[in-house]
């Protein structure tokens, strides 16, 4: 084999974000940024000589270029393998498991995640290490320094390998396996839930409508939905993965899953409705009339989660990230298992799970996810909500409202001013976090203040510390208001406003989100000055 060593010169915006590195495609074919990135991070790893290397992404735009690349580079930089999905195709837990499941050294998933796609889209790279999960601080750290002083890359000169076909193939010496991005990925799903039990109920005729939005889960969900669980033909719709998800942005949120959210709320509702995002980590899910919010979803789960097989010793623990509403603590202290606060993004779960701490994760972001493998998922997301239907044989609507019966009701929002101009954005959190110490001690709009700080996240488990994690203020009613920024977004800056109100068990359960938030949204505008430092009068997209 003969490897090239390529001169190069680096680039200075190479930090990855939450979730890898993201930019517009455009920025991505810049000459060698790709290659730079890469070696960065190959640079970053040692012990990956003659070991294997997973590569798949989400079937976006520049997805099948980028893998030809990081396969020739592995071969160059000494991996022994690579497994790669048929088609280029892995979702973001898919490619976890088969990490995990082929005991890989690592993995790259190339995804922009809801992202719109498209050569005027967006592109990303992440790195997910041995266990299947987001390379933690440490490693995304080295990478982006390697990434200011590289200076070559390695690459060697063969042909494209055929992504079509099945099977093993060489490059350079190292063997490339097309693999079956969906077999093993179902396979585990058969071994967590009673298929038998959601098999009868769609014999029965309950009526489902996921919506794959033309991302990567179309394959995984027709062949697990309409496949292993008989769901009928055309449950799962726009299932086919396409380079720019068909124009759509895939994001399975209330704007952009709107037509399923129609259909749910309209007269011709079936029974169930979810979507899923680009990779294939985020879930949408939707009763009959009822929109369950992702942080009702994850308390939800975790209280139900004995009810599929893969959970019926109960599970010993939860995690949330701080921005996620707090329902999910109050399932915890009712099962009397550990409950903790992580930053945004799911490579803080990782240790937790690992240590067996935690066995059930999730985002307000509609991330949910467990500790069959190291990302939040969608899909799983949705098939246990399918396995507890089966199981309680009561509607969505119904369980929802059993639950804040028990636990009590959490309103819950989001609200994103999307970008917005970065030195406004950063200057309105850097003076909101001065101003912290001097709020009135008498609180704020009536309300007496608990806590009010910057998070920082204290890993329990290998004493790391990540600090400046998104300003909070706490209120004593269990009302809290979140600020944060984006660390996912390509254009701008986008503040993040998270917002959130208790109501017990006897409480008011029926009223209207935004309406039961209104003094907290007013509060947040008027701390943070939002309206007056943006020049925006409303957010972007409320969720
Ligand atoms: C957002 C979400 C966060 C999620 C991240 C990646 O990050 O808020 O909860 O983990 O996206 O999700 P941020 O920094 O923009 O708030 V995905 O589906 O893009 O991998
Ligand atoms: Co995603």
């Amino acid at each position: 084999m003969t490897v090239k060593t390529i001169a190069t010169t680096p680039y200075d915006d190479q930090k990855p974000g939450t979730s890898g590195l993201r930019k517009r495609v455009t920025h991505f074919q810049q000459p060698n940024y790709v290659e730079n990135f890469i070696q960065s991070l190959f640079d970053s790893l040692p012990g990956k000589e003659n070991m294997t290397l997973v590569i798949g992404g989400d079937g976006r735009y520049f997805n099948d270029t980028v893998i030809q690349i990081a396969i020739r580079m592995a071969a160059a930089n000494g991996f022994g393998r690579v497994l790669v999905g048929q088609g280029g195709i892995l979702s973001t837990p898919g490619a976890s498991h088969i990490i995990r499941h082929y005991g890989a050294f690592g993995g790259l998933i190339l995804s922009a995640s809801h992202n719109p796609g498209g050569p005027d889209g967006d592109f990303g790279i992440k790195y997910n290490a041995a266990n299947g999960g987001p390379a933690p601080e440490r490693i995304t750290d080295a990478v982006h320094a390697r990434s200011l002083v590289i200076t070559e890359y390695k690459s060697v000169d063969t042909p494209d390998i055929d992504l079509t076909r099945k099977g093993i193939q060489s490059v350079a010496g190292m063997a490339v396996e097309v693999i079956d991005p969906v077999a093993d990925y179902a396979a585990l799903m058969e071994t967590l839930f009673d298929f038998d039990a959601i098999r009868e109920m769609f014999a029965s005729g309950f009526r489902m409508r996921f919506d794959a939005m033309h991302a990567v889960t179309g394959p995984y969900a027709k062949a697990i939905i309409e496949g292993h669980l008989g769901a009928g033909e055309g449950t799962v719709v726009n299932a086919v993965p396409l380079p720019d998800f068909g124009g759509g942005h895939p994001d399975p949120n209330l704007v952009h899953a709107k037509e399923l959210y129609d259909l749910m709320m309209g007269p011709d509702a079936p029974d169930f409705g979810a979507a899923s995002d680009g990779d294939g980590d985020r879930n949408l899910v939707i009763g009959r009339g009822r929109f369950v919010t992702p942080s009702d979803s994850l308390a939800i789960l975790a209280a139900n989660a004995h009810l599929a097989p893969g959970y019926a010793r109960g599970i010993v623990g939860i995690a949330r990230s701080m921005p996620t509403s707090a329902a999910a603590d109050r399932v915890a202290e009712k099962l009397g298992i550990e409950m903790h606060e992580t930053p945004t993004g799911w490579k803080f779960f990782g240790n937790l799970l690992d240590a067996g701490r935690v066995t059930i994760c999730g985002e307000e972001s509609a991330g949910t996810g467990s500790d069959h493998v190291r990302e939040k998922d969608g899909l799983w997301a949705v098939l246990l909500w399918l396995n507890i239907l089966a199981v309680r044989k009561q509607g969505v609507d119904e369980i929802v409202r059993e639950h804040w019966a028990r636990f009590g009701r959490n309103y819950y929002s989001r609200h994103d001013y999307e970008e917005i101009d970065s030195g406004a954005a950063n200057l309105l959190m850097d003076d909101l976090r001065a101003r912290l110490p001097s709020l009135p001690a008498s609180g704020l709009g009536g309300r007496e203040i608990v806590l009010a700080d910057d998070f920082a996240y204290h890993d329990p488990v290998d004493g790391s510390t990540s600090s400046a994690q998104g300003v909070r203020i706490g209120f004593a009613d269990g009302s809290r208001i979140v600020f944060r920024l984006s660390g996912t977004g390509t254009v701008g800056a986008t503040l993040r406003v998270y917002l959130e109100r208790y109501e017990a068990p006897d409480g008011a359960h029926d009223r209207d989100t935004q309406d039961a938030l209104a003094d907290l949204i007013a509060l947040a505008d008027s701390v943070a000055e939002i309206g007056a430092r943006t020049g925006r009068d409303a957010p972007t997209v409320i969720t």
